[in-house]
């Protein structure tokens, strides 16, 4: 990985103008005529009053789906030393005001109304190097939700040297050069998709953006894509071929290895991996294997565990989290990342248990979710399922389960098949299937979202 001393884009126009950076539908632009498009949309936004150090959000259109404007709009406030939090066009409008009021950010870009296409950036004003900060990788860059399984989402603050830190770790391992695309496969506005963005940065590679088509469409001229298990289930139950495709990591969830052999059989190369948002994505990985774990750290992190936590240390780390305008600590000790993540070492990697946040008790007996739920996966209709207690007057909590899929067996049908799998304490007590409308376009649902939705019902 070449070392990297000013704007990617501006480095790359300077070695490889040339050289292909963004694959859309129908168009292809260069690494010189990408770094102009930020030069002008800095200019714009500069206009418009956006100011180094300055925290402004920015919301993509939800049609355009993680689309070039997005991506340019988020690399020129970048351009402006400004610092850039990405949010899901889906959050629901309502809390948008308290969520910007609690951070204490005043400035919101919304794409939705004004959606730029690259040609007519084209035809702007030209403005361009006065509008470009200088490059200073320890400044705080970008602002990134954590996904708040537990009460209110958190804004973590990362330099651009921690995504680069992050991004080299990764090319490594997964031998990521100049002559690949990588598919922004994953939203902006979530650490995995600015993981994407930055290992393309990092090698001056090719990203491939979506730009309307299908998934399975997209993956057709990337080499390379992130996905969360539920996304390479869909693709792979589906007709649509991906040829091209030859390596996708896998992450954000526990990783089925049904789900591995299956894909590594129509010849897609897998890799696992787990990290979080304070650590700007994967912090383990590996090439899958027959084994369940996540692999060993990469380079710049480090794992240990305590009294079963997973605390993690690396240069990918969070400066901290951003509140009222200024920064508070992460949840640290001695410069450990205490993840609430259950984990062991077993065969010489990390073995992730779920979280330790989730565990229940049901007549005494501890029930961890996540161990029921791998379990009950291996079932041949079940993809996704969600293990929730919900209060028993004898029992203190009982197992509900909530399945992602229409075809998907009854509790009967279920609890037969599970008979020797499962312990009865950790046997489901009712099944729902789990409504469209908790996908909310994220990256994962929230079990949170999950537990709300059965305790209502229930
Ligand atoms: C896991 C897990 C795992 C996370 N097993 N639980 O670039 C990547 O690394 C990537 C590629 C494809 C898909 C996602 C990614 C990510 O970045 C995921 C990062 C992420 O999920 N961040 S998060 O803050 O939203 O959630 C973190 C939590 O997710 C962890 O604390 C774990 O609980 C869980 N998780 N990888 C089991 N392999």
């Amino acid at each position: 990985m070449a070392a990297i001393n000013d704007w990617p884009w501006h480095h790359w126009r300077r070695r490889s103008p040339n050289a292909a950076a963004i694959f859309l539908a129908n168009k292809t632009l260069t690494w010189a005529e990408l770094a102009r498009e930020i030069d002008h949309k800095s200019a714009e936004f500069s206009a418009q009053g956006v100011r180094a150090g300055e925290a402004v959000a920015l919301i993509g259109d939800v049609r355009g789906n993680n689309g070039f404007d997005l991506l340019l709009a988020y690399l020129a406030l970048l351009q402006l030393a400004a610092c850039c939090l990405p949010l899901n066009p889906q959050l629901a409008a309502g809390t948008l005001p308290a969520l910007l009021t609690r951070l204490g950010i005043s400035r919101l870009i919304d794409l939705t109304h004004e959606v730029i296409r690259p040609e007519v950036v084209a035809q702007k004003a030209t403005l361009s190097h006065q509008h470009a900060a200088v490059w200073s990788p320890a400044r705080a860059a970008t602002l990134t939700l954590t996904s708040g399984s537990n009460g209110l989402p958190k804004a973590a603050v990362h330099t651009l040297a921690a995504h680069i830190a992050s991004a080299e770790g990764v090319v490594e391992l997964m031998s990521f050069t100049h002559q690949h695309r990588w598919l922004l496969s994953l939203p902006l506005f979530h650490v995995s998709g600015q993981g994407i963005v930055w290992r393309w940065l990092s090698v001056g590679a090719g990203l491939v953006l979506s730009d309307g088509r299908p998934l399975a469409q997209a993956l057709q001229c990337s080499t390379h894509a992130s996905l969360v298990p539920t996304q390479l289930w869909r693709l792979l139950e589906s007709s649509a071929s991906a040829a091209g495709l030859c390596d996708v990591l896998l992450g954000g969830a526990d990783i089925p290895p049904a789900l591995i052999q299956r894909a590594e059989r129509v010849g897609i190369r897998c890799w696992c991996g787990y990290g979080m948002t304070e650590t700007a994505s994967t912090v383990t990985a590996k090439r899958a294997d027959d084994l369940p774990g996540v692999g060993n750290p990469l380079k710049g992190r480090e794992v240990r565990i305590v009294n079963q936590e997973i605390q993690l240390r690396a240069t990918s780390m969070a400066l901290g989290y951003w509140l009222q305008g200024r920064l508070q600590p992460l949840n640290e000790s001695g410069g450990w990342l205490r993840t609430r993540d259950g984990g062991e070492w077993q065969n010489g990697e990390l073995n992730i248990n779920g979280r330790l946040d989730n565990l229940f008790f049901s007549g005494g007996e501890g029930i961890q979710p996540e161990e029921v739920e791998r379990i009950l996966r291996e079932h041949p209709r079940v993809n996704s399922v969600f293990i929730i207690p919900v209060d028993d007057t004898q029992y203190g909590q009982r197992p509900v389960a909530v399945i992602d899929g229409e075809e998907g067996p009854t509790l009967t049908e279920l609890m037969d098949w599970a008979r020797v799998k499962l312990a009865g304490f950790q046997r489901p007590i009712a099944l729902f299937t789990l409504p469209e409308d908790l996908q909310r376009g994220g990256i994962k649902v929230s079990r949170r979202d999950v537990l709300h939705w059965v305790r209502a019902k229930y």
